[in-house]
């Protein structure tokens, strides 16, 4: 009997720079850890509507990001699961495009290394009060601004998923006492104490920086909103690199200004991209990343092709899938 094929596309979205596409020159060299699976593989490949609509006609697997979703069923009869080219997958939600049965799979674990090195830039950043250091400057000030250091500060880091990994190991590094949220409760290796979501309430008053590293779900929308940045100590910190919904954003805003804040860092926003017009660009002591904060340009896509394939592997081999989306929790 002959070796069992699999057909798989590869869906790029259209118009994405060069370090988010998907070619034959990455899979391969993603498989030369999997040089079984890769043989085993018929893959095709596209970068625009066209290409998808064939590429999916036979495919059992699509590796791909923000893909065409419409009548998916009818276009795509024999796919069985989705590899996603990313972690959080709010933006596919609702879910009713997704044909009956077929699953879906993230790549959770790709965005720890940079995720681990921008909350470190972010928590010396703040610490330092470089926000308001650079406003000095732009307006020509010398103006002093002294600091003391981060071990002994405490670090809140909600979510502990790959992305929160990479923050509390960051805060860690730093000496920092570190506090986290995970809705599983299961000890982590970097999180000196844990509270469930529910409490955390408690946590906060505690918190001298606040790291909101959480899928974006119906629980998580808003987690930080005004009653919550009350529990802050005055002149904490926040850095978001989750999504921009995870917080209030005009609650946010108001604490900047009123200086109820020490200051802000944020990778993510709300709406993205953010408008020219929208005052959050003038908020004092913030400092705005354009969602680039966790993706490492050079390792992101063979790192979601080794998981991929690693995937792949375990499909052609009859065990269960890895960082499958379970679609009622939302990651
Ligand atoms: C993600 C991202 O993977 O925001 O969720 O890059």
């Amino acid at each position: 009997m002959g070796e069992r094929r699999v057909r798989v596309h590869l869906a790029t979205d259209p118009g994405v720079p060069w370090y988010y596409r998907m070619d034959r020159e990455k899979l391969e060299a993603a498989g030369r850890d999997f040089p079984d699976t890769l043989r085993q593989i018929e893959a095709s490949w596209s970068d625009e509507d066209e290409g998808f609509r064939r590429g999916v006609r036979d495919a059992e697997i699509l590796i791909g990001w923000k893909f065409p979703k419409e009548r998916l069923a009818e276009r795509a009869p024999a796919l069985r699961w989705i590899q996603l080219n990313g972690a959080g997958v709010d933006h596919l939600y609702p879910l009713d495009w997704l044909p009956p049965g077929v699953a879906l799979a993230n790549a959770s674990g790709v965005h720890t290394g940079k995720s681990f090195e921008y909350v470190l830039m972010a928590l010396v950043a703040l610490n330092n009060s470089l926000p308001r250091l650079i406003g000095y400057q732009q307006a020509r000030e010398w103006r002093k601004i002294q600091s003391g250091t981060l071990p002994g500060r405490t670090a809140l880091v909600i979510g502990l998923g790959a992305v929160g990994s990479g923050a509390a190991r960051a805060a860690k590094t730093l000496g920092m006492r570190v506090l986290g949220v995970r809705r599983s409760g299961r000890p982590h290796e970097h999180v000196d104490e844990l509270f469930r979501p529910a409490d955390l309430r408690r946590a906060l008053p505690r918190a001298d920086y606040v790291v909101l590293a959480t899928p974006l779900t119906g629980e998580t929308t808003g987690i930080l909103g005004a009653d919550e940045l009350a529990l802050l100590p005055d002149g904490a910190g926040v850095v978001n690199l989750g999504r921009g919904r995870l917080i209030h954003q005009p609650a946010l805003e108001d604490a900047l200004r009123r200086g109820k804040l020490g200051g802000a860092f944020l990778d993510v926003a709300t709406p993205e991209p953010l408008p020219p017009e929208s005052r959050l660009w003038d908020a004092p002591d913030l400092i705005l990343t354009p969602h680039v904060g966790a993706d490492d340009i050079e390792r992101y896509i063979p790192h979601c092709l080794r998981i991929a394939l690693e995937n792949i592997r375990r499909d052609l081999a009859g065990e269960p899938l890895r960082n499958l989306v379970d679609p009622a929790l939302g990651y």
